[in-house]
């Protein structure tokens, strides 16, 4: 797919979730590596770096998607040729995508392990890693029972509660405002995320925080599933991870707003949960404790402070 197409399809949540987008950013550059005809690196390496820039301003909140570009793109300054940066990159991209759903399925089996028999669980919006941890685990032969948020504005919960109805587990489908009213019924909450931050904070849909503050009164353990290229480097300079707010239309039709002159609708996509609402976050080097997101970001992302402004030109790629 072209890079437009997928930025399109990213921007409009055709192509939705955090490491979905990332692995469809990391096709699209292969793809466009695959076309560009530059016959030489700089001009070779301006077409890409363009790609990137379009690609990374597509929605700024899930780090995965800069993470994965970054990945991706890491061998094109050191390439001599236009056909060397070309084959790194599609090298590159494939082993992102590769290694991304492996990830996944390593997550699945350390976050399986968490859930008990007999345990209810609670999932917010929809996590494709973090369902594969309940997934797995009633595959396993344990009898669990979720309770699934609807997700507004979206409704992502209606692809959660398919996913969990085609695997066969009891599932309860339930307003977001129910989520205090069932926390007793509730035994463990898994969420996925958008970001995690050096601190341990996780930036995922809106009404995660209020979930994790909900099941912290209860004294629910809350276990947030994320692959390593969630973690954001860049907080570890002291950034901020940008909230995406999106158009107000996705939660009031346009033809009644339009007469609510005093009313403006805020429609922020995500929030953050401190770490100290987080008990685990998996992934798929092990489970840490969110106050460990520090050792993940040094260890296994291999970011060092000067990539942080070689890098600066992608995040701030302009979409036109
Ligand atoms: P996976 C989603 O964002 C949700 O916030 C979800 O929890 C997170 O990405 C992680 O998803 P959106 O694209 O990568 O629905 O675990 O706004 O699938």
């Amino acid at each position: 797919m072209s890079v437009r197409e997928t930025a399109e399809k990213i921007k409009s949540m055709e192509i939705r979730g955090a490491g979905r987008i990332a692995r469809a950013a990391a096709e699209a550059l292969r793809d466009q590596a695959l076309s560009v005809k530059a016959p030489y690196q700089a001009a070779f390496r301006q077409e890409m770096e363009n790609a990137a820039g379009i690609l990374v301003a597509t929605r700024p909140t899930a780090v995965s998607l800069p993470n994965a570009v970054h990945f991706v793109m890491a061998e094109l300054t050191g390439a001599k040729t236009a056909e060397e940066a070309r084959s790194g990159v599609v090298r590159r991209a494939e082993q992102f995508i590769q290694s991304s759903q492996h990830a996944v399925e390593k997550i699945a089996g350390f976050g399986a392990r968490h859930i008990r028999d007999g345990d209810t669980i609670l999932t917010h919006c929809n996590s494709e890693v973090a369902l594969a941890c309940i997934i797995e685990a009633h595959r396993s032969g344990k009898e669990i029972e979720v309770f699934a948020t609807e997700v507004r504005p979206r409704n992502q919960g209606l692809i959660t509660i398919r996913t969990l109805n085609d695997a066969g587990i009891k599932t309860n489908f339930i307003v977001d405002s129910a989520v205090r009213s069932f926390i007793h019924d509730v035994d463990l909450v898994i969420v996925g995320a958008d970001a995690v931050t050096v601190n341990g904070a996780v930036v995922n849909k809106i009404g995660t925080s209020q979930v994790a503050h909900t099941a912290a009164e209860a004294r629910v353990n809350v276990i947030v599933a994320a692959e390593t290229y969630k973690f954001a480097p860049r907080t570890i300079v002291g950034e901020l991870i940008e909230i995406e707010e999106r158009p107000p239309g996705e939660v009031l039709a346009d033809e009644i707003a339009k007469n609510l002159t005093h009313v403006t609708v805020r429609n922020p996509a995500f929030d953050v949960t401190p770490a100290e609402y987080i008990d685990l976050i998996v992934t798929e080097q092990g489970a840490i404790p969110p106050q460990m997101a520090y050792v993940i970001i040094r260890e296994y992302l291999g970011w060092d402070i000067g990539e942080f402004h070689s890098s600066s030109a992608l995040h701030n790629g302009q979409d036109e």
